[in-house]
């Protein structure tokens, strides 16, 4: 008999939206003045995109960490995790937008004043890729032109006007997966793009639109081009997050099987606190440049899935079934970072492996499951 999930119900009380008035510690400038401040500022402000994901989270804990005044852009009614930001002690100031409206994102930026922008918002899970295309190019790649567009008009940039001093930084969420079908491995900075899915090409777009706008504006606008990174906070329909929750239920009695798709593509895997460290020093340098973040090594998912199944005591084969409703219409068939640009200029490393990042994961989705929590997407509350 499988075990049937007690229910929980929390309130999730909202961190209220941000005022009118203007920060401690800052001259109130208009959306043009931006940049032209006469008194310093006395902590340095971040705008992220995206802050009720698994990296907005992460990131907002670092920047608070580092003294930062951090606010976080939410979209309004659409945006069911922001009670994720209860954990952020109150740290967090929320403002409204959406990538996919210029004007919410111009008054976002014209309101906080930030010194640093991460567009870390997008839509991230491939698959979905496919089934809503249009959506993810919208998103993923013009809602970076959006962001970008809004620096660009709230700093009275243009193109007979650089910016100066004291201008926005700003950070663009890159990825692995417009390496695609890689050309060289491991992959570097130069490896060539050849992305497999319309996220991928999607992401293709922010990343050249974020060197172009550095170009032609000679903006600092740099892209992170991020192997894939997880913790007990990844969403629940990413592979690794997936199998960590499928081992916990498994173990615990509450299922007997974890369907998964393709066992043999490699990725390398991080852990997501290790990569919010490297967005923060991308913006801290003299001179803008995008940089590669991964570990350097690589497994295949059916590495992965041993190797959970193993910090529970189980074996994977007797639980595991190959189903074809999570084979993808193309795959990435093997990524692996080479991170020495980011040791070398950055001074960046990874401090968390694959295995201490895989029992990480288990053990976290088994307190979870112990702990009583829903069968439902609330399991993404790991956190
Ligand atoms: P990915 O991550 O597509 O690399 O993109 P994901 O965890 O979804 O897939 C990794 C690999 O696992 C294989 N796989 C499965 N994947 C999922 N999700 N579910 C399954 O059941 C399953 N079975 C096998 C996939 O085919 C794939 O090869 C992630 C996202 O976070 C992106 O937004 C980000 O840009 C990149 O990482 C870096």
């Amino acid at each position: 008999m499988l075990r049937t999930l007690p229910s929980e119900s929390r309130a999730f009380p909202l961190t209220p939206l941000a005022s009118r008035s203007v920060p401690p510690g800052r001259v109130s400038v208009s959306c043009r003045d931006v940049g032209k401040t006469t008194e310093a500022p006395l902590t340095r402000r971040a705008l992220i995109t995206g802050i009720t994901g698994q990296d907005g989270s992460y990131l907002a804990e670092h920047l608070v960490d580092l003294g930062y005044e951090v606010w976080g852009l939410v979209r309004g009614q659409a945006n069911p995790p922001v009670r994720h930001l209860r954990q952020l002690r109150g740290d967090v100031r929320l403002i409204r937008g959406d990538l996919l409206d210029q004007g919410s994102l111009i008054s976002a930026v014209e309101r906080v004043q930030p010194d640093e922008v991460y567009n870390l918002a997008a839509i991230s899970y491939v698959p979905m890729s496919w089934q809503q295309a249009e959506l993810t190019g919208e998103v993923t790649g013009l809602g970076v032109l959006r962001v970008l567009e809004a620096i660009r008009v709230c700093s009275g940039i243009s193109a007979s006007r650089s910016p100066g001093r004291g201008q926005i930084r700003f950070y663009q969420a890159s990825t692995s997966e417009m390496f695609g079908m890689v050309r060289e491995s491991p992959q570097t900075e130069e490896t060539p793009f050849h992305p497999r899915s319309p996220y991928g090409v999607a992401k293709v777009y922010g990343h050249f639109l974020t060197q172009n706008y550095r170009e032609s504006y000679g903006m600092y606008a740099v892209s992170g081009i991020m192997f894939n990174h997880e913790s007990p906070r990844r969403g629940t329909e990413f592979v690794t997050r997936k199998v960590s929750l499928g081992v916990a239920k498994i173990k615990l009695g509450y299922e007997r099987q974890l369907r998964l798709g393709n066992l043999t593509a490699s990725r390398d895997w991080g852990f997501a606190g290790d990569y919010v460290r490297a967005m923060q020093l991308m913006l801290t340098q003299d001179e803008p440049a995008d940089y590669v973040i991964g570990t350097g090594v690589t497994h295949t998912v059916e590495e992965l899935v041993d190797a959970a199944f193993r910090t529970a005591g189980l074996n994977w084969r007797d639980h595991v079934v190959t189903d074809a409703a999570f084979i993808r219409p193309a795959e990435v068939d093997r990524l692996c970072a080479d991170p020495s640009k980011a040791r070398d200029e950055l001074g960046w490393e990874p401090k968390i492996g694959f295995d201490e990042l895989v029992t990480m994961m288990v053990e976290a989705d088994l307190r979870l499951l112990a702990a009583g929590a829903h069968a439902s997407e609330e399991f993404a509350d790991a956190w």
